[in-house]
């Protein structure tokens, strides 16, 4: 088999690079070790930037997305039993919407689907091979057989535990690594959200963060110690400690539920330097990890794909490589700016258990500061609605 380009993995990167890809004629085929319910199964993000949207309007997968997502003009920052709204398209002319990674995911699978386009699910042992030359190919095992298909490149989409990045000479590669002293613990449940915007809470007891999925969907997260388990905490326990970690009048805002999916996820930061090996592309996941406070993970993967693609496409249609050369370099000088920003909302906003008292208060002045000045603001606003690509 032959194809021009072979992306490994389907998830968000993948499936985006894949539907642009093949909106501008380029021929590609998608490769997943699991299957689309899988997939489908995970709970994942909520917060798409506006470039994130624009990329999905490009891909002709934005319509269920603008019938269904809810606009965000602005998020709140809870601390000192107060509530302090930061105004996102007052301070900065755009704003974001809230959309679920699923629901995009979702969108893009059947956008492909409709399109005619090959997705193998389910392909065991996929491997880069020949990712320095100009005729790479990759393997995979699928129902007792192995196959192999020749491409021109490779777009390692295949997140943090893929193979994409394991297959590159460790010489070759450098990464950067902070990881967090504690994890989120985060609840979904059918009920209606606790405000009509994002509550991020800075507490004694810890983090807390109200979000949501629609109208009548909502997702809460409560920061947690690492070795907490799943089991030591009832419906019941959740909701008192979100309660306890709100202003009054936001906690007066929680409408109480079962909860149909519950997770404990670890914070950390990584990167890995370069994007870009040969005829092989790191993108999204694979490439780099942040923590969830400041929403960035799905949307760096959106920016990475618009680079990537935006070279795949000169390449094609040009006989540039131009744009694949500047690959790295253009995601990097993204995604950097976005680790800091998450790296910044999580300092800013957890309790850390080794902060002193100085260091409690710093950070107590760096909130009073964040809301009472509007360049500050400003700055917060910036970035969470996503800096140009
Ligand atoms: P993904 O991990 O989504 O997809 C990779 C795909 O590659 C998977 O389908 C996998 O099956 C496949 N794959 C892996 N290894 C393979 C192999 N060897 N062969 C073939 N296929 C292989 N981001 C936010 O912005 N906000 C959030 O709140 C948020 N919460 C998160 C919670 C959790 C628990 C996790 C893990 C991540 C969260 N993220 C969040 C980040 C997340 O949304 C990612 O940024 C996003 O999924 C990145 O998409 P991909 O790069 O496509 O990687
Ligand atoms: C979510 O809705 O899952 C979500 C929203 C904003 C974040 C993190 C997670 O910063």
């Amino acid at each position: 088999m032959r194809t021009q380009v072979v992306i490994i993995g389907s998830g968000p990167s993948g499936l985006l690079l894949g539907q642009l890809l093949a909106n501008n004629g380029i021929d590609n085929v998608i490769l997943d070790r699991v299957d689309r319910d899988y997939i489908l199964g995970r709970v994942r993000a909520g917060v798409l930037e506006q470039g994130t949207v624009e990329l999905l309007e490009e891909a002709g997968v934005s319509r269920r997305m603008h019938e269904e997502g809810l606009r965000h003009d602005g998020i709140s920052l809870a601390f000192d039993n107060r509530l302090h709204r930061i105004d996102l398209a007052a301070l900065t002319g755009k704003h974001v919407t809230v959309y679920g990674q699923t629901e995009v995911t979702h969108d893009l699978m059947d956008k492909r689907e409709a399109s005619g386009l090959s997705t193998i699910y389910d392909a065991a042992n996929v491997q880069p091979h020949e990712f320095d030359t100009d005729t790479p190919y990759v393997t995979y095992e699928k129902d007792g057989a192995s196959h192999r298909i020749d491409c021109d490149f490779i777009a390692g989409c295949d997140g943090s535990h893929g193979v994409s990045r394991r297959s590159v000479p460790q010489d070759a590669i450098r990464t950067f690594e902070r990881s967090y002293p504690f994890g989120w613990l985060g609840i979904m449940a059918e009920v209606p959200p606790a405000d009509h915007e994002l509550i991020y809470a800075n507490h004694p007891r810890g983090f807390a963060l109200c979000s949501m999925r629609s109208e009548h969907r909502s997702r809460y997260y409560v920061q947690c110690p690492l070795d907490d388990r799943i089991e030591d905490w009832s419906d019941e326990r959740f909701w008192d400690e979100l309660r306890r970690r709100l202003p009054e009048e936001a906690a007066a805002g929680i409408t109480t539920g079962p909860s149909f999916e519950k997770s404990i996820a670890p914070l950390r930061s990584f990167v890995a330097e370069p994007m870009q090996f040969g005829r092989l592309s790191l993108v999204g996941d694979a490439a780099h990890i942040v923590p969830p406070t400041g929403a960035k993970g799905l949307n760096l993967a959106a920016s990475d794909v618009h680079y990537l693609f935006e070279g795949l496409r000169d390449y094609y249609r040009d006989g540039s490589s131009a744009g694949m050369e500047a690959y790295s370099g253009r995601a990097l000088a993204r995604v950097w700016k976005a680790v800091r920003f998450s790296w910044w909302m999580t300092t800013m906003l957890h309790r850390f258990p080794d902060t002193d008292s100085f260091g409690q208060r710093i950070q107590e002045a760096e909130l009073d500061y964040l809301v009472h000045s509007q360049v500050a603001s400003a700055s917060l606003a910036e970035n969470y609605v996503g800096l140009p690509f």
